[in-house]
């Protein structure tokens, strides 16, 4: 793609590209068929850090075109030489130094998606978005150890783990040779006993310290226990304590203070909850609740959320969002909805019903219901959430409900970097003092996805493009 061009990559000068970045960057390069050059002058193309001095670049003025390394990784995922326009340094720091002096909400909307992409890659995991994982056969193993330790409940090494993974995940470069290893000390978050195991995976192919984990049986039932709906860390040892082995165990213990109502129906469905729901089905089920709204309250929106409407082949349950225009009749028309599946046979267990609405209030809310269902005996029992909003929020209930979580987290804190809060009821201008609010405004009326996309300056990311790391499944 770089066929013969020439590039300097601007390092080790402070504000310039960390050693790391530049390490993968210039590997990046090289994949693509770019001459790498020693000095400036000699260049067709300089990258460096969207913060990097103008006093520094001043230097190197003998090579004109001078863009961000965004330029390259959005080439790349383009397929093409992307044109310069947009990755300019010079234009970067221009609408730096402008949106300084001005409201975050009056930013150039043509150097909005640059911006999301920096303050994200920067911050987050979503250096690029829908970016495809290079790295799987080191970050499954991290997430294989985050699960282990989330169902050991332990937490410290949970985020360890997971957080380690996301590096890896990010990674623009197939990591297989020791340098590439090496390169890795360099990130903020990968600690030597992390860059280690990354050494061992690389040479060997597994990771001992996974291995042994996984042949130990106390490890492997509290796994399994820590799966069932309803359980977690502290009921899965719980039960490992009390001397249960397997889920027969549990499901033959009648006392509700041990197994509860919502872990027997867990217990009931653990091969059914832990098998995925193809689209088609998740459709299906959609559909019978729609049918059914349309005999109780014609006019409802329906939306299929969660992974399916991120475009995943499958899903692990169906989350259903319910608005209406008429916000009184909005408000009781979830619980004749589960009244009328219910004796229709549709939905067969309840997980957590709905509590009493508030539209009376003037504060804004939201109705949800956690439930089973199951369309004809041919299909498996399915997980569903139906969760009602009205229309006034439903632009926020849809993003938040639409994840990833990965994804909602990222621009939940973009938010709070800019001096919002974000919900899935509303989005408000909020003080804190020592990260604690002290004043929250109102909260300003968006009434679709991209309006809160606008009024966080950000160019829109399509649901599709919200699976920052999607699985592959
Ligand atoms: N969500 C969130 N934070 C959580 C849980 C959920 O922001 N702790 C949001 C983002 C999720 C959405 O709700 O995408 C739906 O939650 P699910 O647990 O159903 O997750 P997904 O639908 O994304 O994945 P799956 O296919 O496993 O259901
Ligand atoms: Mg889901």
């Amino acid at each position: 793609m770089f066929d013969g061009l020439r590039f300097y990559v601007l390092s080790g000068h402070g504000a310039d590209l960390r050693s790391t970045r530049a390490i993968l960057l210039k590997k990046q390069l090289k994949s693509h068929k770019a001459v790498l050059v020693e000095d400036s002058a000699s260049a067709d193309v300089l990258i460096a850090s969207a913060h990097c001095p103008c006093a520094v670049l001043n230097q190197h003025q003998s090579c004109p075109v001078q863009v961000s390394p965004n330029w390259v990784s959005e080439s790349i995922l383009a397929g093409r030489k992307l044109p310069y326009q947009g990755f300019l340094l010079r234009d970067l720091k221009e609408i730096e130094t402008e949106s300084r002096s001005v409201d975050s909400l009056e930013e150039d909307p043509r150097n909005q998606k640059e911006k999301l992409d920096s303050i994200l890659d920067q911050r987050h995991a979503c250096e690029a978005l829908g970016a495809v994982n290079l790295n799987a056969n080191i970050s499954t193993v991290f997430e294989e150890l985050e699960h282990i330790y989330s169902a050991l409940g332990d937490k410290w090494r949970e985020y360890t783990y997971k957080k380690a993974a996301g590096i890896i995940k990010r990674l623009s470069i197939v990591i297989e040779t020791e340098d590439d290893v090496q390169s890795l000390h360099e990130i903020r978050g990968l600690g030597t006993k992390l860059v280690d195991k990354v050494r061992e995976i690389v040479r060997t192919g597994s990771l001992q310290k996974l291995q042994n984990l996984k042949a130990d049986p106390k490890i492997t039932t509290l796994c399994t226990f820590a799966q069932v709906w309803g359980a977690g860390a502290s009921t899965a040892s719980r039960w490992a304590s009390m001397g249960f082995k397997t889920l027969g165990d549990l499901e033959a213990v009648s006392d509700e203070q041990i197994v509860n109502r919502q872990q027997r129906i867990g217990l009931r469905y653990f091969e059914d909850f832990g098998t995925r729901i193809p689209r088609a089905e998740v459709e299906l089920i959609a559909e019978k609740v729609r049918q059914a709204l349309d005999g109780l309250l014609p006019g409802c929106q329906v939306v299929i959320c969660g992974s399916y409407r991120r475009g995943n082949q499958t899903c692990g349950d169906v989350d259903l969002l319910v608005t209406h225009e008429n916000e009184e009749k909005l408000q009781s028309v979830l619980r004749a909805l589960i009244s009328n599946l219910s004796d229709s046979g549709f939905l067969t267990d309840h997980l957590a019903m709905p509590s009493e609405a508030c539209s009376s209030c003037g504060q804004p809310w939201s109705l949800s219901y956690m439930g089973v269902c199951c369309l004809d005996d041919s299909h498996r029992h399915r997980r569903i959430d139906i969760k009602v909003y009205p229309q006034q929020v439903f632009a926020f209930a849809l993003l938040h409900f639409t994840g990833s979580e990965h994804f909602c987290r990222s621009i939940r804190h973009l938010a709070k970097k800019k001096g919002w809060t974000l919900s899935d009821l509303g989005i408000s201008k909020v003080i804190r003092v020592n990260k604690q609010k002290v004043w929250k405004g109102e909260s300003s009326v968006c009434l679709t996805e991209q309006a809160v996309f606008d009024l966080l300056g950000l160019a829109y990311v399509a649901p599709e493009q919200r699976n920052i790391f999607p699985d592959i499944r």
